[in-house]
């Protein structure tokens, strides 16, 4: 009588302790990941990544509609935004001809119509970890 008890528990318990461990892994899966953050929009719907002083993108992790309008502003003097990959963002394509965006300016970029992700860099900033992620989703 008393194995039959014990077998009843461990059938009880073995799905639960099973369930329990596959819940800490996909935690910790997703923990690892960067997060990607929808920019805020501005009144013309364009979404809006910030070059701060940190220096840094803000957000860093950017995740915009396909076809949207994005939006590079500068809240310092000068920084230079390129991409990985070609139709990404590149401030050399606006109406800063050097890439330079002055603080207050602002350089355009269109996303892809189709899914996309781009690496981004600031050339003059980089070596301080003004990097960055724009996905197309
Ligand atoms: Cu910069």
């Amino acid at each position: 009588m008393r194995s039959v008890v014990a077998v009843a528990l461990l059938s009880l318990l073995f799905p639960f302790l099973a369930g329990c461990t596959g819940g800490e892994a996909d935690g910790e899966a997703d923990g690892d990941g960067p997060v990607f953050v929808a920019p805020p929009t501005d009144a013309d719907g364009a979404h809006v990544i910030t070059l701060t002083g940190a220096p840094a993108f803000d957000p860093s992790h950017a995740v915009v509609p396909a076809g949207a309008t994005v939006v590079f502003r500068s809240q310092v003097d000068g920084c230079d935004v390129r991409s990985d990959g070609a139709g990404g963002p590149d401030s050399r394509q606006s109406q800063y001809g050097n890439g330079l965006i002055p603080r207050g300016g602002a350089c355009t970029w269109t996303a892809p119509a189709g899914e996309a992700e781009f690496a981004v860099h600031c050339t003059l900033h980089e070596g301080k970890g003004m990097t960055g992620v724009v996905r197309v989703a």
